[in-house]
């Protein structure tokens, strides 16, 4: 089997589940490829190299040209604030790289058809990170809508509820909170938390058509954790929009960091003419499904515990036992599956940047229509 050797930029909570998923993909999947893990990058090389030791990475260094000018490297693996994403996988597009980049794919439409325009001239293959995709109810939530089960889409509700913001003494900026920092994150909920809802709704139920948004920021002044000062908030702490989907269903969606005793409840409920679905990641495991078909007596909502192997639900026949869940960072680890086949196949694998750059459309015109006040159709 071909080596595939991985550069990793960014060693924080991503760079960990990204490693992670490298590291067990081969245990678990028939890849065309055995990724190693060549060099770790990150700010600090003392917080640099003790990554490496732990996660088994060859070396470590503070400079990220040197992982994309190493010709060794496949794969760059980009983990870091959204604000550097641009400019490494550019970088990255140009010597002729593989890329996978963390969500969103940047911080506004401009840039990222930017980077769409650099890995399609390039011809690399891409990936963006909305690892939900991956979650196995999630994607066999996506072969039901396909295979036609749900008939006419009417509704696609989803929403993304944290509470980790609450608190004024929060900072904004610095290695752990640079989330709140619009100069780094480019956005507050509706890039990092949206944007998971959105990339799933597109595709489960298509594109979006025009969206009507509302954001708010309730702490208008954190203190910089870089400057020490005390600046202005520029993200949104909490949005809502509404929205007509391409194929006339209507679309409501909700975000925020202040919903006290939610840390990352993400749901959606999709309502067709036959049946509806609805998930929950902190019950990730299950679909709930509900079929109008069903024989009246017995008809309800059931809860599908998707993890039987019988070949038919998505991901499950490489683990365990049925009936014995995966979580969250198995998600990562088909991610990683998905792109090593893809690459092996000269297939693209979604969400590719081009995916993304519909992602990151709707996420602008979200922040537009709030500024506005009124409906923003998503152009071109
Ligand atoms: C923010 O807290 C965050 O870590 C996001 O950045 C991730 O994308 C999301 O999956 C969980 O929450």
């Amino acid at each position: 089997m071909e080596q595939l050797n991985v550069g990793i930029i960014g060693y924080g909570f991503m760079g960990r589940t990204h490693s992670n998923a490298y590291r067990k993909v081969n245990n678990f999947f028939d890849v065309p490829y055995r990724p190693v893990l060549k060099t770790i990058c990150g700010l600090d090389a003392g917080e640099a190299e003790a990554f490496a030791a732990r996660w088994g990475f060859e070396s470590h260094t503070t400079d990220w040209k040197s992982v994309i000018e190493d010709e060794s490297i496949g794969v760059v693996d980009i983990c870091v604030p959204n604000n550097l994403h641009k400019e490494i996988a550019i970088a990255a597009a140009q010597a002729g790289k593989a890329i996978v980049c963390e969500k969103p794919l940047a911080l506004n439409t401009d840039q990222a058809r930017e980077m769409v325009d650099a890995v399609e001239a390039a011809g690399v293959p891409n990936l963006v990170s909305f690892n939900y995709r991956r979650v196995p109810a999630v994607t066999l939530a996506k072969q039901i809508i396909d295979e036609g089960k749900l008939g006419k889409i009417f509704h696609y509700r989803a929403v993304f509820l944290q509470d980790w913001t609450i608190s004024a003494d929060v900072p904004q900026g610095g290695d752990a909170t640079w989330r709140l920092d619009v100069k780094a994150a480019g956005s507050g909920v509706t890039g990092d938390l949206l944007a998971h809802c959105i990339d799933t709704a597109i595709w489960h139920n298509g594109p979006v058509a025009d969206v009507n948004a509302m954001t708010e920021t309730f702490i208008k002044e954190r203190v910089h954790a870089e400057t020490g000062k005390a600046e202005p908030v520029g993200i949104d702490d909490a949005c809502a929009f509404m929205c007509h989907f391409a194929n006339g269903s209507l679309g409501t969606f909700e975000s925020t960091r202040y919903a006290r005793g939610h840390k990352a409840l993400y749901t959606f409920e999709i309502n067709g003419e036959h049946a509806s679905i609805r998930w929950d990641l902190h019950d990730l495991h299950r679909l709930e499904y509900f079929d109008h078909g069903d024989e009246g007596r017995v008809r309800g909502w059931r809860s599908v515990h998707v993890t039987d192997h019988g070949g038919d639900q998505p991901y499950m026949d490489k683990w365990w036992v049925p009936g014995l869940q995966i979580g969250y960072a198995e998600s990562f680890v088909h991610q990683t599956a998905d792109f090593l086949t893809a690459m092996g196949s000269g297939e693209p694998c979604g969400p590719t940047f081009r995916d993304a750059l519909e992602t990151q459309k709707v996420c602008d015109a979200v922040l537009a229509s709030a500024a506005q006040g009124q409906w923003v159709t998503i152009g071109d």
